[in-house]
């Protein structure tokens, strides 16, 4: 049996989405993996998110179905946050497949360009019982138009197809070995100290979020307000920048985007392109929240913690 915690609950870690139709089989396939895995409980804030400790890393797996559009805006923020994507598809549903389409490559636009991509082609045991209805695999690389990733050079993401039965468990571990292989691989680089947002309207610090005690109180810091000052000056309504800064023992990245500031504290020698991802991820989610007039930091400071924290 699963363990609940008590709605809100939810842990630091990397977060993961499993995207998909409803009844491609997104459930049974994090049932199938994790079985047997410690540490699994499952917290429900409007989202199905299960929290999983493999080999010591804490993961969210957030279950964002194909369904009810009015949660969108909530599906785009953990989309762009997300360090990882799996996609599961149905390859018996054939009625379906036009929607199936649709939302798979919506998702891949919010996605940030780092974030590996893994889909799913599940159900492959149907390949036997239900000759003739299943999609092949070369069907689905068509409909889906997945050639695009080797082929479309403004794509970045790492993407595999993997075929799988999500019920049989056939190829469950190799496809999930890859996609968490790849987010841990991805993130450890980007040594992020800390989070500043900074708003225009409000003049003001709206968001302090440090991932260490070093970092506690940052905005005090003469050194900050300096940059933060300097900044404001700069920002303008229609333009992103970015600013870079070296400080004694850390460094300080300022990302600039229509009202806000981004003020990422991270150590020495950063990984640049993980950190310029991570800023203007952030700035996107603000922006986002903002525009749906939902920007609480409380929200905000657990999106960023989850996908950024240390
Ligand atoms: P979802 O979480 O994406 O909505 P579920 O999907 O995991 O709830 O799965 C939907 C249905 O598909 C379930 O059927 C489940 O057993 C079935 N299913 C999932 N994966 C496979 C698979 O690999 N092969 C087969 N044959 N069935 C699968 P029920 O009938 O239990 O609702
Ligand atoms: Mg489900």
């Amino acid at each position: 049996m699963m363990k609940r915690k008590p709605i809100g609950w939810l842990s630091k870690g990397r977060s993961v989405v499993l995207m998909g139709l409803d009844y491609a089989g997104k459930t049974t396939l994090v049932d199938q993996w994790t079985r047997g895995v410690t540490g699994k409980t499952t917290a429900t804030i409007g989202l199905d998110i299960e929290h999983v400790e493999i080999q010591g890393e804490k993961f969210n797996m957030i279950d964002l179905g194909g369904q009810q559009s009015f949660r969108i805006t909530i599906w785009r923020t953990y989309a762009q946050m997300a360090q990882g994507v799996i996609f599961v598809f149905d390859i018996a549903d054939r009625l379906r497949v036009k929607e199936a389409v649709d939302w798979f490559w919506k998702v891949v636009e919010w996605l940030r360009e780092d974030a590996p991509i893994i889909f799913c082609a599940n159900k492959i045991d149907l390949r036997d019982s239900k000759k003739g209805s299943a999609m092949s695999l070369e069907e689905i690389i068509n409909i889906f138009n997945l050639e695009k990733f080797s082929q479309d050079e403004h794509i970045q993401h790492s993407f595999r197809i993997f075929e799988i039965s999500a019920k049989t468990g056939e190829n469950v571990e190799e496809s999930m070995e890859w996609l968490f292989g790849k987010v841990v691989g991805s993130t450890k680089k980007s040594k992020i100290k800390g989070v500043l947002i900074y708003s225009v309207e409000k003049n003001s610090v709206i968001l302090e979020l440090p991932f260490t005690d070093t970092v506690k109180d940052f905005h005090k810091q003469k050194s900050i307000i300096d940059i933060i000052d300097y900044n404001k000056k700069l920002l303008n309504k229609n333009q992103s920048t970015m600013q870079y800064y070296e400080q004694d023992n850390l460094d300080v990245y300022v990302f600039a985007q229509e009202g806000f500031l981004c003020l990422i504290i991270t150590e020495k020698e950063a990984d640049y392109n993980s950190v310029r991802i991570t800023g203007q991820s952030i700035l996107n989610v603000v922006s986002v929240l903002d525009k749906d007039g939902e920007l609480k930091p409380d929200q905000l400071k657990w999106v960023i913690k989850e996908s950024f924290g240390a």
